[in-house]
């Protein structure tokens, strides 16, 4: 047996949110990865998140790579749609089913070897596309899944648990993104629920292409002095820039830039961000700003956290692509197939 199924028992007093569900049901089946592995953390922060937005399990789609990481979404939101596709190639199959159906949440599930080696073309054609999706990247600097080789984004210098020293230049998975064009980046640590949940959150309710790097400690692997993705290393060199809180709202949203450092931001989807500045010349509004930031913090050895980017201005693939509200797989034969009279037209056209 591969997977262990979770017992279906529900305590009587557990929170129901609005919609009638309790955590429990956001849950999967038992997870089989290592006990102190950061991606279970970060599974329980998708399942908390998904309680508070009253998502739906059934419009949430959930695709991922190969991998520890790439694993989890089996151990979380068991109700929903769930695809987990070939190495690196996560990016594809999730812009094809995103055509095919807008009206799905789309959440895609990578690990740093998923996506900075075999798939790194396909996170940065995924960004810049814009497809609406939450990306998050479990990032341990390891191929824990294979035993633990150096991944790409491991960091020059760092030690593996044999003491060997990686010589390569690390991949910065965020400010690649940046560069891309992802219109919501954000970084954050796997041991951190309370900066963790609300980014996810809100990255649920961007529209367009939002990622989320989240270091993730492999305990198996990387967990040891000399590594920069440890659980000691995370927390000593954590630079929070900004701390996120995250309204779902239904009323009017006006712009109030309230004393205290505190910045409301409205989103498409009528929800409200709520960045409580930590660092005075922080602006996640500026894309130029935040690769400056980013690169510094790296140079001084820091992890910078925190929502890094948020596009005033965001849209997706299907806005740049002007398709129609309805979904394509809801189409009739008739608004699909316009008929040979039509073919001809637009073949005469190109004539
Ligand atoms: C095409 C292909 N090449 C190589 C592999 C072997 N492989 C499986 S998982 C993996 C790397 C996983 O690393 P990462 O994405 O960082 O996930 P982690 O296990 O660290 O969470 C590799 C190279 C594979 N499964 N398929
Ligand atoms: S090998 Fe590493 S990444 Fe994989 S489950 Fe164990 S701790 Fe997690
Ligand atoms: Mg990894």
């Amino acid at each position: 047996m591969t997977y262990l199924t979770k017992p279906r028992l529900h305590h009587p007093t557990l929170p129901a949110n609005r919609i009638g569900y309790t955590r429990r049901d956001y849950e999967g089946k038992v997870s089989t990865l290592c006990a102190g592995c950061g991606h279970d953390s970060i599974s329980a922060a998708i399942i908390q998140a998904c309680w508070e937005l009253d998502v739906e399990p059934h419009r949430l789609a959930k695709l991922s790579g190969i991998g520890c990481s790439s694993k989890t979404p089996d151990y979380f939101l068991g109700q929903s749609h769930g695809f987990n596709t070939v190495h690196g190639r996560m990016p594809s199959v999730l812009t094809g089913a995103n055509l095919a159906n807008r009206d799905l949440i789309y959440l895609g599930v990578s690990g740093d070897g998923d996506s900075a080696s075999i798939g790194l073309g396909q996170f940065a054609h995924v960004m810049r596309r814009g497809v609406n999706m939450t990306y998050v990247l479990e990032n341990n600097g390891v191929y824990g899944l294979t035993k633990g080789q150096f991944s790409a984004t491991a960091d020059a210098g760092s030690k593996s648990k044999r003491g060997v020293a990686n010589t390569e230049a690390a991949v910065d998975t965020v400010s690649l993104a940046l560069l891309m064009g992802a219109t919501f980046v954000a970084r954050s640590f796997s041991g951190d629920k309370k900066q963790l949940v609300p980014l996810i959150k809100a990255a649920l309710a961007h529209e367009g292409a939002a990622f989320l790097d989240v270091i993730s400690p492999c305990v198996a692997f990387n967990n040891h002095p000399g590594s920069t993705k440890s659980y000691d290393y995370v927390r000593e060199h954590n630079e929070a820039v900004n701390r996120l809180d995250f309204w779902p709202s239904r009323e009017s949203i006006t712009v109030d830039y309230t004393d205290g450092g505190v910045i409301e931001v409205p989103q498409h989807d009528g929800s409200i961000l709520k960045l409580r500045k930590l660092a005075a010349d922080y602006d996640p509004g500026d894309r130029v700003n935040a690769m400056t930031h980013i690169a510094r913090a790296a140079e001084k050895g820091e992890v910078l956290t925190g929502l890094l980017y948020l596009a005033p201005d965001a849209e997706d693939l299907h806005a740049h692509l002007n398709t129609t509200d309805v979904p394509f797989n809801k189409l009739g034969e008739k608004e699909l197939c316009p008929g040979a009279g039509m073919l001809e037209r637009i073949n005469a056209a190109l004539r």
